[in-house]
């Protein structure tokens, strides 16, 4: 299969004025908040326990090594509440670990791109903490390993092991990559042959219950080149869902049903899936992880299953913002077209896993839609995920809030109207800051001859093709200047951003194909592309039943929402009024539009035409949204 790769984080240097604002955001703030909530010395948040589990498991382990008695706790449950300050038990999510590893990938990412000898110090010390939790088998899981270590491995439904396991994998990638240091990854990998031994043909057939064991493995084979990994991760992608399920025999159930397995994506060879369906965050991993799979080992099927996945998501169970999974019962797919404003979930996770997944099908599939959605992803519903002072965040980005909904309203109970400053399941976080601190890695793809430019933002790119400057007014007037220093012949592809009907570039006769213009490049050079952005009024699909009769308003890649704070209560009154003109600031839009006036306290009364007043409407980008305190929010509006 032909395929491009990504052009790492370490050779891009951004300098953009939007993004080198959050990667600086993400490396001087949110990366000590978040060490500080590991260790739960953020007051008022939900304790983590996280790196506490971790000092006890190397303590326990110890202890054993010196054939000390330990006591065991039970392992029945998801999560451990902390109790007993004293109970030597773990508390936490059964995958607490994972938020560690993230952890120490933002910071990987980070130290890429700016040396930082106090963080890398830092994560060298959360380094040795989880070599010292390993055991000598080469297990590393602060759950089993504190709660009864005999346990290992008999819940993959449920328990995350290898989720844990996945994380600690990429971590292991990251650190080695950006330090050169091999600590991590040698722990990770010897963890690794044993996972592939316990799992191996002649080992356990299971999988994972909650997926990317497959795509850390991918990880980690390409940082060693070891093809066990590979085979392994094969192994894994090709046994989920296949009869007799292993999630049965592990449980000595016979559900006799696949809707059971719905949620994990394990109803049906993956092969087989041509919807997504389940728990969206596994969705996308395992995709991610069957995407990573198809392209290294030329399976077609695979990747025409992916190709699948991705419409179905992205045609038809993706929000505006690129959030997916729309229910919060199992934080799941519904069905087609099923897009709540006000009850959707649309976990910050989700997007970002989208992301990966969209990056990995771009390596395979050189077709702008692919990039198209990381954009819409990351410009919209993953930084809605975190404050502007990187100091609380959301795990929900619904499209619509009434505060007194969230608080009295318990179906709307998962939808918070302020961002929190950590939480008792806190994947989120570590989760946009190992993103986000890994945004260069999302802009460029390359093969042997052409240099595809995938998200457009002021930064200085080293390939081997060329080192190329590019300047960046794409989110004021949707300029882009590309000076490049050629090193050899070879074809540059520029992305044609969807939201864009009027481009041009300052080069003639560009190729056109699946969403890139083409440019020859033999010499150094310099292009401008402009991509005109202009305010637009988006209708949605009408099978999406709360937004007929609603428009979203967008500019370029960002989606617009009204907040109480400019716009007063009641936000459902508001309407645009018929073909409007906008102004916009350089930020927000402001457009006219009506309020529709209450008249009386009637529940119910004869039709008549509504009386309305002449307003001013204010809409700010999604992402900045409950940035000035509590209020209602809504991105669709009466049209
Ligand atoms: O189960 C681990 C993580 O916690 C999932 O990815 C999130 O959806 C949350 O449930
Ligand atoms: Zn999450």
């Amino acid at each position: 299969m032909n395929c491009s790769k990504p052009v790492s984080n370490k050779n891009v240097k951004i300098t953009d004025k939007f993004w080198k604002e959050k990667t600086e955001l993400v490396r001087k703030k949110v990366i000590p908040y978040q060490w500080k909530a590991l260790n739960n010395e953020i007051e008022n948040a939900e304790p983590s326990f996280c790196v506490r589990n971790f000092r006890l498991a190397a303590e326990i382990l110890e202890k054993r090594k010196k054939g000390i008695e330990t006591p065991v706790f039970s392992t029945g449950e998801w999560h451990y509440s902390y109790k007993n300050e004293n109970e030597n038990s773990f508390f936490g999510w059964v995958f607490q670990d994972s938020d560690l590893a993230k952890w120490i990938e933002a910071v990987s990412y980070s130290l890429q791109n700016t040396e930082d000898k106090n963080l890398e110090s830092l994560a060298d010390s959360a380094v040795d903490l989880i070599c010292a939790a390993q055991a000598e088998n080469g297990y590393i899981n602060t759950f089993y390993t504190i709660n009864n270590p005999k346990k290992a491995f008999s819940n993959l439904r449920d328990h995350h092991e290898l989720y844990c396991f996945g994380h600690l994998a990429e971590a292991g990638v990251a650190y080695y990559y950006a330090t050169g240091k091999s600590k991590l990854l040698k722990a990770v990998c010897r963890y690794a042959d044993f996972i592939a031994d316990t799992f191996g043909d002649n080992g356990i057939k299971g999988y994972d219950g909650h997926e990317i064991a497959e795509m850390a493995l991918i990880k980690l084979y390409e940082a060693t080149e070891n093809k066990k990994y590979l085979y392994t991760a094969k192994l894994f992608i090709d046994r989920r869902g296949t009869k007799p399920y292993y999630f049965d025999i592990e449980h000595n159930e016979n559900s006799g049903s696949d809707l059971n397995y719905f949620y994990n994506q394990a109803h049906l060879p993956v092969r087989q899936q041509k919807e997504a369906v389940g728990h969206a965050v596994r969705a996308v991993y395992l995709y991610s992880g069957m995407a990573d799979t198809a392209r290294y080992t030329n399976d077609k099927e695979l990747l025409d299953t992916c190709k699948a996945l991705f419409d179905d998501i992205t045609n038809k169970k993706m929000y505006i913002t690129g959030g997916i999974g729309s229910s919060c019962v199992g934080e799941a797919f519904t069905f087609a077209y099923d897009l709540p404003n006000d009850l959707a979930y649309a976990e910050t996770c989700a997007s970002i896993g989208l992301v990966f997944f969209a990056r990995r099908m771009l390596q395979a599939d050189y077709n702008s839609k692919y990039a198209d959605v990381m954009e819409r992803c990351l410009y919209n519903g993953i930084l809605s995920g975190m404050a502007e002072d990187g100091k609380s965040f959301f795990y929900v980005n619904p499209l619509e809030v009434h505060p007194q909904a969230c608080k009295n309203d318990s179906r709307k109970r998962h939808v918070k109207s302020t961002r929190q400053k950590w939480f008792d399941c806190a994947c989120c976080p570590p989760n946009i800051a190992r993103l986000l601190s890994d945004y260069g890695e999302y802009c460029f793809t390359e093969t042997d001859n052409v240099f595809f430019v995938n998200l457009y933002q002021s930064c200085t790119v080293t390939s081997d093709k060329a080192d190329i400057e590019i300047q960046s007014d794409y989110l004021q007037s949707g300029k882009v200047t590309f000076n490049i220093n050629t090193k050899k012949p070879f074809k540059i592809a520029f992305r044609i951003p969807y939201w864009c009907n009027y481009f041009e570039f300052s080069k003639s006769n560009p190729f056109i194909k699946n969403g890139y213009a083409y440019f020859d490049i033999d010499e150094n050079d310099k292009i401008t592309a402009c991509f005109k952005p202009e305010i637009k009024i988006i209708k949605c699909n009408p099978n999406v039943r709360e937004n007929i009769g609603k428009a979203a308003i967008t500019r370029g890649p960002f989606v617009y929402c009204l907040e109480e704070k400019d716009n007063g209560k009641n936000l459902h009154l508001l309407r645009l009024a018929h073909n409007p003109k906008f102004f916009f600031n350089g930020e927000s839009i402001t457009a006219k539009g009506y309020r529709e006036d209450f008249c009386g306290n009637a529940l119910y009364t004869e039709y008549s035409e509504a009386t309305e007043k002449l307003v001013e409407l204010t809409f700010i980008p999604y992402y900045k949204w409950a940035n000035r305190g509590e209020n209602e929010m809504s991105v669709y509006i009466r049209y």
